[in-house]
């Protein structure tokens, strides 16, 4: 997978160096190509921003950089040894009106050869660069959640990070993947280690018994009791895709804690627990 991000604050990508991207990147498993949007600027001043029209706060990203930048990044990555000359990128656009980003959504665009990431600032880019890229190549807005950022850049390195550790091969053990929070539907469940006994504190016996039946069951109630307690809005969708009936009567016990009974073969929650 190649990833080209265009900003003015390259060093900000600069975590997509360490730890397993790194690593990948070493492999050859993932490409990351980072663009200063200065760099296609003719102004002593190297400006970016110009003031917003119609008045207002703050400034607006200038187009003409823009234009120039994703132009570059067409070109760059259609001289890569590999991918034809009419190749394009998904172009994701990262912006809090954006489509939130999620586990979904991972699995969706790791399945894409290249990504370009267009990293904003200030109050954002002039809207015609985005309509001028849709005509060369698909623009998807992005965004990482309902709060507001200063920028696109935290929302790449979350992007990339959650995307290329789905690659084959970047994640050691893949079977890890599939146990995660939102892979399943559920979260996770409480993780220990050693020392058995710690401040005070010990190890779930059943964690310690080998009895692999036993932790199995376990940690599957745990992830639905963490799952209702943190997210019931998880819980109230991984429930209606399921059959009471095909629960263990162990799950059905917990889901009655939280008042989820199972009626004319569903589950409904009839009264909810006050949140503590
Ligand atoms: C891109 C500029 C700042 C946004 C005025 C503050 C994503 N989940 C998210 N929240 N915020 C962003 C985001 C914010 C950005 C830019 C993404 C470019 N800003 C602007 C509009 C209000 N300032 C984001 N992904």
């Amino acid at each position: 997978m190649r990833v080209d991000v265009v900003t003015i604050f390259p060093e900000y990508l600069a975590p997509l160096e360490l730890s397993l991207l790194g690593k990948a990147r070493e492999a050859g498993l993932l490409e990351v190509v980072v663009h200063d949007l200065r760099e296609h600027t003719h102004d002593r001043h190297r400006t970016v921003d110009d003031s917003p029209a119609g008045g207002g706060a703050g400034m607006v990203m200038r187009p003409e950089p823009w234009g120039e930048a994703l132009d570059a990044v067409l070109a760059a990555g259609r001289s890569t040894p590999g991918r034809d000359d009419g190749a394009v990128p998904l172009l994701l656009v990262p912006s809090p009106s954006g489509q939130v980003f999620d586990q979904a959504m991972a699995h969706r665009l790791v399945g894409q050869p290249w990504l370009a990431f267009a990293c904003g600032r200030y109050e954002g880019i002039d809207e015609r660069v985005l309509e001028d890229a849709a005509e060369r190549m698909p623009v998807l807005p992005v965004s990482l959640g309902d709060y507001v950022l200063g920028g696109g850049e935290v929302a790449v390195l979350a992007i990339v990070e959650a995307v290329a550790r789905l690659l084959p091969g970047v994640v050691g053990n893949a079977d890890s993947l599939v146990e995660e929070s939102h892979e399943g539907g559920l979260l996770e469940y409480p993780v220990y280690t050693r020392p058995a006994t710690w401040r005070g504190r010990e190890v779930p016996e059943v964690l310690q018994s080998g009895h692999h039946a036993n932790i199995e069951r376990w940690r599957q109630v745990e992830r639905l009791r963490r799952t209702a307690r943190r997210r019931p809005d998880l819980l109230a969708i991984w429930l209606a895709a399921r059959d009471p009936g095909e629960l263990p009567e162990e799950d059905r016990g917990v889901l009655a804690e939280f008042g989820w009974r199972a009626e004319d073969g569903r589950f409904r929650q009839v009264n909810p627990p006050v949140a503590d």
